[in-house]
């Protein structure tokens, strides 16, 4: 598929400290509009940025990918505890141990970069063991070049709010997820935002699709990040990040989303699906 597409990125900062920052592929004629609604979200946060940084790129690419989007569904899980646990749960199912999801929800809880605050990228860690390999712990990686096609982002609108989840931060995590688990390595993906009044975050992968929690974290707390789990035996950490920073990708189909549902009844669902393709 050849189109011409501009990669505009925003980022939005005060002093050294991140604020904000947005992602978004559209074709020319929807620059200027895109790039308004990017300075006013980044001057909506309560951080006030003293700097906002817009990049326009065209990228005419010949190699342009296209994906269906991940089926979403929401885990009714009442709070950050019973949360947590469920995700934990998911990611095992997309192969991630359970020490590595330990230390990843521990660095989340914690700010991941090593200065103790949030990234403004996601960490990569080894879905085994736990470890880092990001090769910039205080940054991590920053996906881009990603977006709906306009076709997907209409009918992604419509069946998102048929469920209750008009929010534009699950359409684009949707979107960004998508990117993700198609990367080269990756087996899955565990994010909650940094906005203290978005307690929501999913886990991600190609075998759950996109699984919802309405809380990963108590309201009010201001940490959130990003984690892509990969497989050591599978990745090439130049070929992943180019990938996910340069590589763009199109998500020009939407999957199934799901009413909230119960754990048992997802858990359950999962394990006839898994005997079904044996
Ligand atoms: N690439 C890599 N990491 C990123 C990116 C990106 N493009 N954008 C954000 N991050 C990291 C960074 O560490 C942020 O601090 C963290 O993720 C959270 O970013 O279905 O809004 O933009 O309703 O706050 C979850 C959606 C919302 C749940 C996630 O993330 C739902 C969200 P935020
Ligand atoms: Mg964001």
């Amino acid at each position: 598929m050849t189109q011409n597409l501009y990669s505009i990125r925003m980022r939005a900062s005060q002093g050294d400290k991140h604020v904000s920052g947005a992602e978004r592929l559209v074709s020319a004629e929807k620059i200027d509009e895109t790039v308004q609604a990017m300075i006013s979200r980044a001057r909506s946060r309560d951080r006030i940025p003293d700097r906002i940084k817009v990049t326009i790129d065209n990228i005419e690419s010949p190699t342009l990918r296209t994906l269906t989007a991940l089926d979403v569904v929401t885990l009714n899980a009442p709070d950050a505890g019973a949360g947590r646990t469920a995700a934990s749960h998911v990611l095992e199912t997309a192969g991630v141990s359970a020490d590595a999801i330990e230390i990843a929800i521990d660095y989340l809880t914690k700010g991941a970069a090593p200065s103790g605050d949030n990234m403004r990228g996601a960490m990569i860690m080894d879905g085994r063991t736990g470890e880092r390999v990001e090769p910039d712990q205080e940054r991590g990686v920053r996906v881009s070049r990603f977006d709906w096609s306009s076709d997907a982002g209409e009918k992604i609108d419509t069946q998102l709010k048929d469920v209750g989840l008009a929010h534009f931060r699950t359409r684009e995590a949707l979107a960004l997820a998508t990117k993700v688990v198609h990367a080269p390595g990756v087996i899955a993906e565990l994010c909650w935002s940094d906005e203290p009044d978005y307690t929501a975050g999913y886990v991600a992968s190609i075998k759950t699709g996109y699984v919802r929690f309405p809380f990963l974290k108590k309201h009010g707390d201001p940490r959130g990040g990003r984690v892509f789990f990969v497989k050591r035996s599978a990745f090439d950490m130049q070929s992943l990040i180019n990938y996910l920073q340069a590589e763009p990708v199109l998500v020009s189909d939407t999957g199934i989303c799901r009413k909230e549902m119960s754990r048992e009844e997802y858990f359950s669902s999962l394990k006839a699906e898994s005997n079904g393709h044996v």
